[in-house]
């Protein structure tokens, strides 16, 4: 019911491209369409997002975003928390403007650099709060912002686990004090509330110490769950660590001089073809700008990923694990190895949203 028109992508989604929902397949306002796929791949939390040509950005900011859940025999054996809304706990974070009207209004404060707000949205509420019952919690963290990165931490300084990353579950649980999501990228998260070192003022809080989710809690009962220690069969092969790079991506510039290879999105040229099935390596570069450097958060979409190394370095623990969006900071070069399962042509680009729209964005034709 929309008076613009826009498009349906499943981010992280392994399907062909026909039903990948980029900009190719607009619906335009009054038109209906039914659009129709096999899920093939295992238990992992994903998004949907529009993906209109331009238009991103816009859509997103003002609402049309939401998650979804992949569960699979796997993920219902783990034995992981998984009472939704008690103990697993859907997240997505977004940041907002709001102008004395108490609206947004886009066009008012689009930054060509990423829209940046000074209001946290989770789940699109203001000021949220979580009243969690003394148990181990599982939380699905979406950064689902236009631009801002996050980086989760406690406010105690306490350590969690990290158990699975864009794509699905790590094989093992990740020990850590704070996790980083650049734009599009996921982590589920598991906090354990009975073992914290503290009563009250206890909250997920940014990089800069403020709040962005206080927790209470309640007296319920709690549920004993146990995180195992192996929960997936993630692997890289020996073949893929000795794969020759087949396909070299540059990311470059800033506002709107942004490309990718030197080029701007045209919707009427391919930039590679890929072979169904066959597995080759990308090497993404990000390229300093003379006038400034920032991350560039590089999603692919139709498939799911593996991430080879980071400036020639094993990834860190809690990366290695399916990825569909990686962030790559400013001189990096980050390795990774791709296949995809269905044919089609695919977009990959900046999931900075106005980077995107700006033609951050190129296509591969998947044959
Ligand atoms: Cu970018």
């Amino acid at each position: 019911e929309l008076e613009v028109e826009t498009t349906f992508h499943w981010h992280g989604l392994e399907v062909a491209g026909d039903v990948d929902g980029g900009p190719h397949d607009p619906l335009k306002p009054g038109e209906e369409k039914v659009i129709e796929f096999k899920v093939t791949q295992g238990a992992s939390t994903l998004w949907f997002h529009p993906h209109p040509e331009g238009e991103t950005a816009e859509q997103v900011y003002k609402g049309l975003a939401g998650l979804i859940y992949i569960e699979d025999d796997n993920s219902k054996s783990l034995g992981l928390p998984d009472e939704y809304g008690i103990n697993d706990i859907p997240l997505v974070f977004q940041d907002r403007i709001f102008d004395d009207q108490d609206q947004l209004n886009y066009n008012a404060v689009k930054n060509e650099d990423g829209t940046i707000g000074d209001t946290l949205l989770i789940n699109g509420t203001l000021n949220p709060k979580l009243t969690v019952n003394k148990e181990k919690v599982r939380l699905r963290l979406l950064n689902g912002s236009n631009a801002r990165n996050f980086t989760f931490k406690l406010n105690t300084g306490d350590a969690f686990v990290q158990i699975a990353t864009d794509g699905g579950f790590l094989n093992e649980p990740v020990h850590l004090t704070e996790v980083t999501l650049t734009p599009s990228e996921r982590a589920e998260i598991i906090i354990d509330f009975s073992k914290l070192h503290t009563e009250s003022d206890f909250a997920l809080v940014n990089e800069d110490e403020s709040v962005l989710l206080p927790f209470e809690f309640s007296k319920q009962n709690e549920t004993i769950s146990e995180i195992p220690d192996k929960m997936n069969q993630f692997v890289l092969t020996e073949e893929e660590k000795v794969l020759p790079v087949t396909k070299r991506i540059e990311l470059f510039g800033m506002m709107d001089m942004v490309t990718i290879n030197g080029r701007k999105f045209d919707p009427n040229r391919i930039d590679f073809t890929q072979q169904q099935g066959v597995t080759e390596v990308w090497e993404i570069y990000n390229k300093p700008d003379m006038m400034g450097e920032m991350i560039h958060p590089f999603h692919i979409h139709g498939t799911q990923f593996k991430i080879l190394s980071r400036n020639g370095e094993a990834p860190p623990e809690n990366e290695r694990g399916w990825k569909d969006s990686i962030s790559v900071n400013p001189d990096e070069t980050v390795k990774i190895a791709i296949q995809f399962k269905y044919k089609g042509v695919y977009m990959y680009h900046c999931h900075i949203l106005e980077h995107e729209d700006n033609g951050m964005m190129g296509q591969i034709k998947v044959e």
